[in-house]
C-alpha cells in the first residue's frame, strides 16, 4: 500500500490492517480484543481458551481513519498449516504474555520464531506486551520485559485489560509499527522518532 490518505472525513478508502493477537493460553488475549472491541471486561465470562476469534474495528489511528481486523488466536493448533497460515497473513503481531506468569514471558520468543518462520518480508511488525499490569503477584519485572523487547527489536508495553491501561495503545503503536515498517520498504523518509518502551502506569 503506497498512499495513505491523511484526510479522515475525505476517506473513501480505509487502510486494514490484520493485527494478529498470539501468547500462551491464559494471558489475556481475549480479554483484551474484547476491551478494544466492546470497552468492557467481565470476570465472571469465561473466554473459551480453546476458541479463536475475529474483531473488526474502524478507529482513527494519528487522524487516519483504518480498520482493524483482529485475530484473537486460541493456540490449539501449534506448527499446523493452519497456524502458519494465519500467521503470513498478518501485517502485524501482538507477543502478549502475562507478567504474573513467567513461562508465559519464556514462551513469548518461542511465538517470535513461529512468526520470523513464517514471514517472507524482512522487517516484520511485532509489539511485545506484557498484559495483567494490575496485578499484585507480578512475576516479570518492567525491565526484563523492556529488554525481551530490545533483543526482539521491538516496541513494549504493558497493559491491563481489566482495568484498560494500553488497550488502544497497544493496538494503535502496532498500527503505527506497520506503517513505519511499510514507509521504510517503499523508502520513505520517516517523520518522526519511535519511542521504544512505555511502562504501566495505574491512573
Ligand atoms: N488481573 C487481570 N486479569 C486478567 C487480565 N486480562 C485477562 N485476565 C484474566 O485472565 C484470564 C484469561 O483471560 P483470557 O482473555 O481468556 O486469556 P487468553 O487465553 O489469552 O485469551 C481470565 O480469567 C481473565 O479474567 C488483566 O489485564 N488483569
Ligand atoms: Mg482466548
Amino acid at each position: 500500500m503506497s498512499h495513505i490518505s491523511r484526510t479522515p472525513s475525505a476517506a473513501s478508502h480505509v487502510e486494514t490492517y490484520k493485527l494478529v493477537v498470539v501468547g500462551a493460553g491464559g494471558v489475556g488475549k481475549s480479554c483484551l480484543a474484547v476491551q478494544l472491541v466492546h470497552q468492557v471486561f467481565d470476570d465472571s465470562e469465561e473466554y473459551d481458551p480453546t476458541i479463536e476469534d475475529a474483531y473488526v474495528k474502524q478507529v482513527e489511528v494519528d487522524d487516519v481513519l483504518c480498520r482493524l481486523d483482529i485475530l484473537d488466536t486460541a493456540g490449539q493448533e501449534n506448527f499446523s498449516a493452519l497456524r502458519d497460515q494465519y500467521l503470513k497473513d498478518g501485517d502485524g503481531y501482538l507477543i502478549v504474555y502475562s507478567v504474573i506468569e513467567r513461562a508465559t514471558f519464556e514462551e513469548a520468543a518461542i511465538f517470535r520464531t513461529q512468526i520470523l518462520r513464517v514471514r517472507e518480508l524482512p522487517g516484520v511488525p511485532i509489539m511485545l506486551v506484557g498484559n495483567k499490569c494490575d496485578h499484585a503477584a507480578r512475576k516479570v519485572t518492567t525491565a526484563e520485559g523492556e529488554d525481551l523487547a530490545q533483543s526482539f527489536g521491538c516496541p513494549f508495553l504493558e497493559s491491563s485489560a481489566k482495568l484498560r491501561i494500553n488497550v488502544e495503545r497497544i493496538f494503535f503503536d502496532l498500527v503505527r509499527e506497520i506503517r513505519n515498517q511499510r514507509a521504510l520498504s517503499s523508502e520513505k523518509p520517516k517523520d518522526r522518532p519511535r519511542k521504544l518502551t512505555s511502562k504501566c502506569q495505574l491512573f
